[in-house]
């Protein structure tokens, strides 16, 4: 029996994939690095400073900053995004995750959010759904990002659950490998990767029961 859920954000939650995407193409065109859709695929899930060590290495570009000057490429980035991230409405909720939510608090089911954004907070209330969780764990205080289990691992302990007792939600490869390498359910929302480790795959969360779910 299941007593908690775990969610990633970007691709589970909303798609904000592709204005990382014009965000991250816009700082590549400047140094001269071209970056196209599949190459985007490899930053699902990422963080942003292992998103740009990424597209530095993909450029041949991987020795040619400082540290202080990778910093400010990846906050240039960031502002941009942001900027993109103004017009979120709870329209771009992916289809099924209000009312998926919805079940999971009729239920008494706490929901957590373990998203590698530290801009997840700002998502969330844009749109309208920050109250329907529990806890976000803050990615900034991680010593590993995804694919390393603790992220899932510290969203599990915000609600006083074992990693056995949650069930977590993801859309890229590299987070459902952290979740399984802590001993969690694994849902795989398949958008444009196929996730063969995940337990479960769907397209989209109104595909689900929570009744189902947590006798899992
Ligand atoms: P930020 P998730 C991830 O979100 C994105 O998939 C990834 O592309 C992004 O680099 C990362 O968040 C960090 O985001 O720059 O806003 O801190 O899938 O873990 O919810
Ligand atoms: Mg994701």
């Amino acid at each position: 029996m299941k007593k908690g859920f775990i969610f990633d954000l970007d691709g589970v939650i909303t798609d904000t994939a592709n204005l990382h995407y014009i965000a991250w193409k816009d700082l590549a065109t400047m140094m001269d690095i071209e970056i196209d859709l599949a190459f985007n695929e490899r930053l699902k899930g990422i963080s942003r400073m292992d998103s740009l060590e990424r597209i530095l290495v993909y450029g041949g570009k991987e020795n040619d900053f400082s540290l202080a000057q990778k910093e400010t490429l990846a906050e240039e980035k960031n502002k941009h995004y942001v900027e993109l991230l103004q017009d979120l409405t709870p329209k771009d909720l992916l289809p099924g995750v209000t009312e998926f939510l919805s079940a999971a608090r009729d239920y008494q089911i706490p929901c957590v959010v373990a998203s590698a954004s530290k801009n997840a907070p700002f998502i969330l209330q844009k749109l309208e759904v920050f109250n329907m969780f529990d806890a976000i764990v803050d990615p900034s205080t991680l010593k590993k990002g995804k694919p390393d289990p603790e992220i899932f691992i510290r969203a599990a302990e915000a609600i006083n659950l074992s990693p056995k007792e949650a069930v977590g939600f993801e859309d890229a490869r590299a987070g459902i490998e952290g979740i399984k390498a802590c001993g969690m359910f694994a849902v795989g929302v398949e958008t444009t990767e196929s996730l063969e480790q995940a337990d479960l795959r769907i397209k989209k969360l109104n595909e689900l029961s929570v009744g189902d779910l947590l006798q899992k």
